[in-house]
């Protein structure tokens, strides 16, 4: 190849960059193929944990000796605390037990494939040693180590996706909500700064995040509620973080579609890769929506001592289990306490999804949408070639009745998919009878696999 020849494509090559750069890309352009491609280790994943972690965890829902109502990561605002009154608390946030391999091991021997963190949640104290603020772990902590640093090379060692929680709401910057003391959360005040916020602070924050972590799964917006967010930001803000990370993935926090606790979009033109319903579970499928469900163990989010309301480990799996038969992903939440540590009956619940997770990881892990109905008995899942029928209610008759997958009786063979176990079934009218073993191999969800 001549020289006249590299040098020209070199010279084409550079034209290209700077003409993208100039004019930036837009990403929302994208083909449905690109798209999928970019998606396709999320579908795959189904199940992540959320870590919600913060200067809030100190106070840990005590404010002045009395317990503060709410959320505990809220506690800044609902307790009315001054901006230069809470910014004492991280004075006391020094979480010495914290280590980053002990919780992302969890997280694995969970099942969970993906991490998201708070790097910075609405009281705005920052996780990392950002160079645009002094209001982080770095300097306005006595623990002065970079958090999510650690947590990267922790996510690295053990294959799990790190991945950021970002808030756009600001409580403690005077450009963002601090400037509304004492309610921080007032979704009509203005503040004419906001977008000085947004261009000086937020982005800036978010090149760091996305610049000197790694590569990152997902950049996890929130805090999108406030008036002076505007619709044409979140389109902005999608595309400036596409532009450092083109793969990475954005929830539909980032822009203004989010219908409230129901997480997906309302009709318009909204940006944003998935939904984010939020406590609670889709009744149905959505076939060709993507999104995740974010759900608490207990209560809270951001740790509270007094919340011992803790979820059944049988909730957490069949919530699992409800979620993925509906082709979504489930985002399960840990609140650290302010000395480090995952509470232990977080831990607890996660080690027995974990040990279900190891015999009936194949039902869920890259698994879409049932074609049927939810069932009474439990629920579906699908993959090709075999569709996952996981029953929570063991039929006191031993006969279990299963929908027809297309013609004949559908199915070449049914096993127990923890043990492999062969069972006899045949057609009885329209449907399909199975015989089960006298008692559930699995009290919480004993899993069929129906090859087709
Ligand atoms: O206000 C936040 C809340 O603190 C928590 O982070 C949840 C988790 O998704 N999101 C917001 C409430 O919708």
């Amino acid at each position: 190849m001549n020289l006249r020849f590299v040098s020209r494509l070199l010279w084409c090559g550079l034209l290209l960059m700077l003409v993208t750069s100039l004019f930036g890309k837009n990403y929302l352009e994208e083909s449905d193929a690109d798209r999928e491609a970019r998606m396709a280790w999320w579908k795959e994943a189904r199940f992540g944990m959320f870590i919600h972690w913060g200067v809030y965890a100190v106070q840990g829902g005590t404010y002045k000796g009395d317990q503060v109502d709410g959320i505990g990561e809220w506690i800044m605002h609902r307790a009315a605390i001054p901006v230069d009154e809470y910014e004492q608390y991280a004075e006391m946030f020094n979480p010495v037990f914290f280590d980053a391999d002990e919780w992302v091991k969890v997280a694995a021997d969970a099942g969970m494939k993906y991490i998201v963190i708070t790097s910075k949640h609405h009281d705005g104290f920052a996780l990392w040693d950002s160079k645009v603020s002094d209001w982080d772990v770095m300097d306005a902590s006595p623990f002065k180590r970079d958090i999510l640093r650690e947590l990267a090379d922790a996510c690295k060692k053990y294959g799990v996706r790190l991945c950021f929680y970002h808030s756009i709401m600001d409580w403690h910057h005077p450009d963002a909500q601090a400037a509304f003391y004492p309610t921080y959360n007032d979704r009509e005040a203005s503040n004419p700064r906001f977008p000085l916020y947004v261009e000086n602070y937020m982005k800036p924050q978010l090149k760091e995040l996305l610049t000197e972590y790694g590569d990152l799964g997902i950049l996890w917006f929130d805090g999108e509620w406030m008036k002076d967010y505007a619709t044409d930001m979140g389109k902005d803000i999608y595309n400036y973080v596409r532009g450092l990370q083109p793969d990475i993935i954005i929830n539909n926090r980032v822009d203004k579609g989010r219908q409230g606790m129901q997480g997906l979009d309302k009709e318009g033109d909204f940006v944003g890769d998935y939904g984010t319903p939020e406590q609670e579970i889709p009744d149905v499928g959505l076939p060709g929506v993507d999104w995740e469900s974010c759900m608490t163990m207990n209560r809270t989010w951001g740790w509270k001592s007094a919340d011992l309301d803790w979820k059944t480990d049988e909730v957490l799996i069949r919530n699992l289990i409800d979620v993925v038969s509906k082709g979504g992903n489930y985002l399960l939440n840990v609140g650290p306490t302010p000395e480090g540590v995952i509470p232990h009956p977080s831990v607890e619940r996660l080690r027995a999804m974990g040990d279900w997770l190891k015999v009936n990881a194949e039902s869920i892990y890259g698994s879409s949408a049932s074609p049927f109905e939810k069932p009474d008995w439990g629920r579906f899942t699908l993959k090709p070639g075999a569709l996952y029928a996981h029953v929570f209610e063991w039929p006191e008759n031993g006969k279990l009745v299963l929908p027809r997958m297309g013609n004949g009786t559908g199915y070449k063979r049914i096993q127990i998919l923890a043990t492999g176990e062969e069972l006899e079934f045949g057609a009885v009218e329209d449907e399909i009878m199975v015989s089960l073993p006298k008692s559930a191999p699995d009290s919480i969800a004993t899993v069929l696999r129906l090859t087709y």
